[in-house]
């Protein structure tokens, strides 16, 4: 199924009237409201293939119906969300579970769509059937040549898929590490894993990117060989220019400060994107800001100063990508939700009078300083950021229109109730 823009249009006429209303009271709360609106409508977020089934725990997994059973009808879901809300313009592959068979007509059904490649995902965290050595104890880190290099030649395999799309970046999340004391040589899986990396950086295009993603445990719980920020800038570092950090939010051990971890890697120029979703306790993959949201706004806060700082490109200098899994709730519903969530954190943390902010700072006025932050944090920029969606073509509700016009109804008796999406 497709969204017809007409179908919006009549949507959104039902909503103009109350939208304009509010959306000119809080236009008068927000300084350079126009230019936070361009940077709204230039801000796009990628969505990933893997999330757009239903996930599941090693306890179960409840199935939504109407879920995407092939690369194409994953395009044609994000294709779907971009519809509704003008600012998912990118998906993110992840290989195996998603190799385009025929490259040039995934490609077309993507532009048809309106959609970008973005990172490309390698996977040597699962045995894929058929396949000749085990990563049960690891993949670039092991102790066997054999499957290092079965590993390294994965890598090279997806980036040749992501040539063909025009993705511009790999990201290379490794499972690799320990479950108990004694199990492993850290110093040789960290040299081990470093020189696949070096095998998979040599290949790399000169116009792409590398993304180190790190994370703190699971599905080993003893030690990760990719573990914090720290590792994944040591390899990164080591690499070379087009290697950077990616931080996956869920990624980190309790009440670690990610908005500081994002300012350090931003100041070195270290820093390559995110995956977004939101947690209470472990890597739970929840929507965006469902949980933090003011650690995502003073994340939005941390990026926005320091990409000011170094002249950055809002849009396009960094990977910005969701990562999540969806175990009760509609994928489509909770990535729309997660996008507003980021467009709104990206909104208020750009309201912020950067000025008076240095000058509290400057003279210590603690309490000046948080108000100043908590004043935007507690500014409702939703017309804002509902303006910004109107002018580029979107819904002014996403999640409504997609209620109203009864998707999930619609690709259930397309695709069936028990069809089931590839990844996690
Ligand atoms: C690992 C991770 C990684 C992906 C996977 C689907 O937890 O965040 O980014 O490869 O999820
Ligand atoms: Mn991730």
């Amino acid at each position: 199924m497709e969204i017809q823009q007409i179908q919006l249009e009549e949507l959104n006429a039902g909503l103009k009237a109350k939208h304009e209303r509010l959306f000119s009271f809080q236009a008068e709360q927000v300084d350079r409201v126009e230019d936070i609106i361009t940077k709204l409508m230039a801000f796009q977020v990628a969505i990933p293939s893997w999330a757009l089934g239903a996930g599941g725990t090693r306890f179960g997994r409840f199935s939504i119906g109407g879920e995407p059973g092939n690369l194409e009808e994953k395009i044609a879901d994000v294709g779907l969300l971009h519809k509704l809300n003008a600012s998912s313009g990118a998906i993110s592959l992840h290989i195996p579970w998603d190799i385009p068979t025929d490259a040039a007509k995934i490609k077309a059904l993507a532009d048809h769509h309106g959609l970008q490649f973005d990172a490309m995902n390698s996977n040597t965290f699962q045995d894929q059937p058929g396949q000749p050595l085990s990563y049960k104890f690891g993949s670039l880190q092991h102790t066997d040549k054999g499957v290092r290099q079965q590993a390294i030649d994965h890598n090279l395999e997806v980036i040749a898929h992501g040539k063909a799309l025009g993705s511009k970046s790999l990201t290379v999340w490794l499972s690799d590490g320990s479950n108990f004391p004694g199990q492993l040589n850290f110093r040789k899986a960290f040299q081990n894993t470093l020189a696949g990396l070096e095998e998979i950086y040599a290949a790399l295009p000169e116009d792409w990117k590398i993304f180190v993603e790190y994370k703190a445990f699971e599905p080993n719980f003893y030690s990760m060989t990719v573990g914090d920020w720290g590792q994944s800038l040591l390899y990164a570092n080591k690499l070379g220019p087009q290697a950077y950090t990616l931080v996956d939010l869920g990624h980190h051990l309790p009440n670690a400060n990610i908005e500081q971890i994002v300012s350090l890697l931003l100041m070195e120029g270290k820093l390559g994107g995110f995956h977004f979703n939101d947690s209470k306790y472990g890597d739970d993959d929840l929507t965006v800001g469902s949980i933090r949201p003011y650690q995502l706004f003073l994340i939005f806060r941390e990026l926005v100063e320091g990409m000011n700082a170094r002249g950055m490109n809002h849009a396009t200098d960094l990977g910005w990508m969701i990562d999540a899994s969806h175990n009760i709730k509609d994928p489509l519903e909770d990535l729309l939700q997660s996008v507003e969530a980021i467009m709104i954190a990206y909104a208020q943390a750009l309201m912020v009078d950067d000025k008076a902010l240095d000058a509290a700072r400057q003279s210590n006025d603690v309490a000046h300083a948080q108000e100043l932050l908590q004043h935007a944090f507690r500014t409702d920029v939703r017309s804002i950021v509902a303006e910004a969606r109107l002018r580029a073509g979107g819904a002014l509700d996403p999640l409504a229109a997609y209620r109203s016009l009864q998707v999930r109804q619609k690709l259930i008796s397309e695709r069936g109730a028990v069809s089931k999406a590839t990844g996690l």
